[in-house]
């Protein structure tokens, strides 16, 4: 299989195992005591559109959904919809999970976390009732990069690390597209590293799922800049030295404007994920821990298997107490810190536990810095949604504006307007 570079990308052989050592090794964690700061409130910045300012929110501090103030522009929050099934291609006025299948073989390994991955997708699809021929899933490079050939409806299978810039070009010239980008852990984090944190301060209205595996799959498990410290690989045999980015933490660093987290073993979890991501009218970040079960099995079974999962996790949902571990435990705000509370003892009740604000910049930030200290539960959910118009609902206002001042443009008199001159030998 070629990929965009011209380059053959190895999809592993199903089952073949490697002879790298398994994972399984715990992340390095940094010393106690090391907290995250707070941004200062109140830095948003503003921006002149066509003479026209847009309104923006201050301070990152509204509150999400019904609580929140929406985009004004005409194409605020704007998706492409036609009433639920309509398909707009002749297909059956009421589509199905199959209809977004394609006839590709899948071709990742059995046992992948990326299929569950797709089956989700595909089954939310018909709900969104948008059609497919509005529908664009543009990826990468990687083993999670393939899913476009799997879903029926436009797709670019695009350049190593490049899914945002494409996706961002698309979006520019056809804002009525619904796009989504999938892409990896490396895809996104290594060599698209700057093109994901510019997508998302530019809030471009797409939806973007990074598959975290912790590993680059394709090219057969050199280690990301997921993989923790110390993990052993072909490129790393005496273990890894750099420290990892954490996707949730480094997304809400860029300003996005909607950053959430699943897992691919929790489907139900997932749909409702990527249904929130979908609705968003903005960059949506949504990272999905995911399992290759060839080069890093289990990275995150502490997370997603029944015996832990519930000890280990906990799920963020906006208004309601931060209580995990089936309701024996909370996390109560101490200071800038979080604490586990005991709720069994008559101690603490569930009064004591946090409210979750989904609309809070500082406790998204507290919360996704919670990765780092162990003997706190891992987040799921939505970190943090507000409301800022998108890239292209400004673009869109700016044009407007300078086109009722100045009239339409002209290329060729752009191009042969102001200084001209001729170079000569
Ligand atoms: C310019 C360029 N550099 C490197 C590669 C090799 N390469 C292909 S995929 C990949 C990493 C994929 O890792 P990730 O994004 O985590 O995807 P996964 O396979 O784990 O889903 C690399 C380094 C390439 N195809 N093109
Ligand atoms: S991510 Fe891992 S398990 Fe999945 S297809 Fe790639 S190598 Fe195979
Ligand atoms: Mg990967």
């Amino acid at each position: 299989m070629n990929n965009a570079n011209g380059k053959s990308d190895h999809v592993p052989l199903a089952g073949k195992k490697p002879t790298i050592p398994a994972s399984g090794k715990k992340p390095v964690m940094p010393p106690k005591g090391k907290k995250p700061t707070l941004p200062a409130a109140g830095k948003k910045p503003s921006l002149a559109t066509g003479g026209k300012k847009p309104v923006m929110p201050s301070g990152g501090k509204k509150p999400a959904g019904a609580l929140g103030r929406k985009p004004t522009g005409p194409l605020a929050g704007k998706k492409p919809t036609l009433p639920a099934g309509t398909g707009g291609d002749g297909a059956p006025a009421t589509l199905t999970r199959k209809d977004f299948a394609t006839d590709q073989d899948v071709r990742w390994c059995p046992g992948c976390g990326d299929y569950a991955i797709l089956a989700t997708m595909q089954r939310l699809m018909p709900e969104l009732g948008v059609p497919k021929e509005k529908t664009v899933f543009v990826s990468g490079i990687g083993c999670s990069s393939r899913f476009p050939y799997y879903m029926n409806t436009y797709g670019l299978h695009s350049i190593h690390g490049r899914a945002p810039a494409i996706a961002t070009g698309l979006k520019a010239s056809r804002p009525d597209l619904d796009v989504w980008i999938v892409t990896g852990d490396g895809d996104a984090l290594s060599i698209g590293g700057n093109h994901l944190i510019h997508l998302l301060r530019r809030n471009i209205n797409v939806q973007l799922l990074l598959f975290n595996n912790q590993i680059y799959g394709l090219t057969k498990g050199q280690y990301s800049p997921t993989s923790e410290q110390g993990k052993v690989t072909k490129s790393t045999p005496y273990g890894s030295v750099d420290h990892p980015f954490y996707p949730v933490p480094l997304a809400l660093g860029a300003d996005a404007t909607f950053v959430a987290r699943t897992m691919d073993r929790d489907p139900k979890h997932m749909q409702a994920m990527m249904r929130r991501a979908h609705s968003h009218g903005g960059a949506a970040f949504l990272e999905i821990y995911q399992n290759c079960n060839i080069f890093n099995d289990g990275a995150f079974f502490e997370f997603t298997e029944r015996n832990t999962k519930a000890h280990s996790t906990i799920f963020l949902e906006h208004g309601k107490p931060l209580v995990y571990d089936n309701g024996q435990r909370g996390l109560r705000l101490n200071g800038f810190e979080l604490e586990s509370i005991d709720l069994s003892t008559g101690k603490w009740s569930v009064d004591d536990c946090l409210l979750y604000n989904e609309g809070s910049i500082e406790l998204a930030n507290i919360v996704s810095r919670m990765s780092w200290q162990e003997d706190l539960p891992r987040p799921f959910g939505v970190f943090f949604r507000e409301d800022r118009p998108s890239y292209e609902e400004l673009m869109q206002e700016q044009i407007e504006g300078i086109t009722a001042k100045r009239g339409k443009g002209d290329l060729s008199n752009l191009l042969n307007a102001g200084d001209t001159w001729m170079i000569e030998n």
